[in-house]
This record gives structure tokens, sequence and C-alpha cells, in this order.
């Protein structure tokens, strides 16, 4: 494919859509991008969104139903919106794509890392991010922000525990696939996350030129 793909991660407030605002921008300038988000990013996976997310319904989900949920949801969003995009030489920015699965649905909620492997073989079929940014701050501190900034959804209401357990599994991946996922600590200032962030994208575009 000969776009590029970068997903932006982390636990709640993190940062995420506030950085996701900044790449488009920095990006903007010389590429055609398209920013999206998981759950969602077409209107038949932001429906899944909203069941994933909304709490109203008088029952508990399982954590299978979850799971496969957010990978409906995923086969959506890579077959409509990611890979004709990536495939017309765009590129393609995510508020979070696979890794937030295994850090949700397998860090947090304890499903066993093979289904969600056996899932991404199925769904993902090698797409993959050429750059995934983890932004990390310890969850005391990204529930807080989060809290300041909106009602809590289904997955905001755990407890600190499950975001601890979260960001460890993203630590743990980032320790796996060094190249791809970088970490940025979160907690610093926002201009000085956005200065790492752009030395990234410098390059990636570096790298892509080269091509
Ligand atoms: N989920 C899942 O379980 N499995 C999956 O496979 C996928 C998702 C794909 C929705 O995600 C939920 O879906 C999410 C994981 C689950 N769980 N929950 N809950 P989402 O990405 O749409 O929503 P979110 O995680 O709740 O993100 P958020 O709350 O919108 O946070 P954010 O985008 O990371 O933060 P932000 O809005 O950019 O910043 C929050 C505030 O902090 C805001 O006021 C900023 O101005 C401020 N901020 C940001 N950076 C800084 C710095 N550096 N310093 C100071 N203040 C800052």
């Amino acid at each position: 494919m000969q776009g590029m793909f970068i997903s932006v991660e982390g636990i709640e407030g993190a940062g995420k859509s506030t950085i996701l605002h900044y790449i488009q921008t920095y990006l903007s300038a010389n590429h055609d991008v398209v920013v999206t988000r998981e759950p969602g990013g077409t209107p038949l996976a932001e429906q899944m969104r909203h069941i994933l997310l909304h709490i109203d319904v008088h029952e508990i989900m399982t954590a299978e139903a979850e799971l496969l949920l957010m990978f409906a949801g995923r086969a959506q969003h890579i077959e409509r919106v990611i890979k004709p995009a990536l495939l017309a030489g765009k590129w393609v920015v995510s508020d979070r794509f696979v890794d937030a699965t295994y850090a949700y649905q397998g860090g947090g909620r304890g499903v066993n890392e093979r289904w969600i492997d056996m899932l991404e073989q199925w769904i993902v079929k090698g797409v993959k991010p050429c750059l995934t940014v983890l932004l990390d701050v310890p969850p005391e501190l990204g529930l807080a922000r989060a809290q300041r900034r909106s009602p809590q959804d289904r997955i905001e209401r755990e407890k600190v525990d499950f975001f601890a357990r979260v960001r460890e599994s993203y630590l743990h991946r980032a320790q796996a696939e060094p190249q791809r996922i970088r970490v940025l600590d979160a907690t610093q200032p926002l201009d000085t996350v956005q200065a790492q962030v752009r030395a990234l994208l410098q390059q990636l575009t570096a790298k892509a030129h080269a091509k």
C-alpha cells in the first residue's frame, strides 16, 4: 500500500485527541490526511461504538461480546476507510487501533491473547501502523484529566486497577516492538509532547520520501 498509517494510543486522558489534532495539522501541509478512530470510523462502526460505550442498557456486557464488537467495527473500518485511503496514497491517522484491543480486552479484561491474535489474523490481515505514538500517563492523572472534560462512558467507569493493567499491557507491547511503538511521557507539558511528536513525524516523512 502506498500511504502511511499512524495510530495514537494511551489510556483515557493521555491526550490522544489533542495530539491527533496536532498530527493532522502538521501533516496536512504536505499530505492528504484521513483522520479516523476506533471504535468507529464508519457509520456502522460508529453504531457499534455507541453500543460499546453507552451505559443505558441494563445488562452487563461480557468480555467476549466486547471483544467481538471491537473487531466487528474494525472489519468495517479497515475495508471501508483504512485500506482504500492507503491504496489512494493518503496518510491515515487513527485514534486507536489493534494495540488498544490487546491493552483493554487482553490486559484490562484478561481475555486470553490467543483469541485476540486469532481475530487479528482473520480480520486485520497484516494492516499495521508504521508508527504508533503511545502517550503514557499514570491512570490517576489520565482519569483526572478525562473526568474534567466529559461524563464517563461504560469503559471509563472501570477502576484505577483496570487502567493500570491496560497501561502495563501497552508498555509491554512497546517493549516488544520499539521501532513501531514510540512511548512518549505524556505527563510533560503539551508543547513538549508536541515537539516530540513532531520529531517522530519528521523521521517518518523522511523515510516516506526515501522510499
Ligand atoms: N477501546 C477498547 O476497549 N478496545 C479497543 O480495541 C478500542 C477501544 C479501539 C473509547 O476510546 C474507549 O474504547 C476507550 C478504550 C476502548 N475506553 N475508555 N474509556 P476513546 O479513545 O474514544 O476515548 P478515551 O480513551 O476515553 O479518550 P479520551 O478520554 O477522549 O482521552 P484523550 O483523547 O486521550 O485525551 P484528550 O481529550 O486529548 O485530553 C484530555 C484532557 O487533557 C484535555 O482537557 C486536554 O486539554 C488535556 N491534556 C492533553 N494533553 C495534555 C498535557 N500534555 N498536559 C496537560 N493537559 C493535557
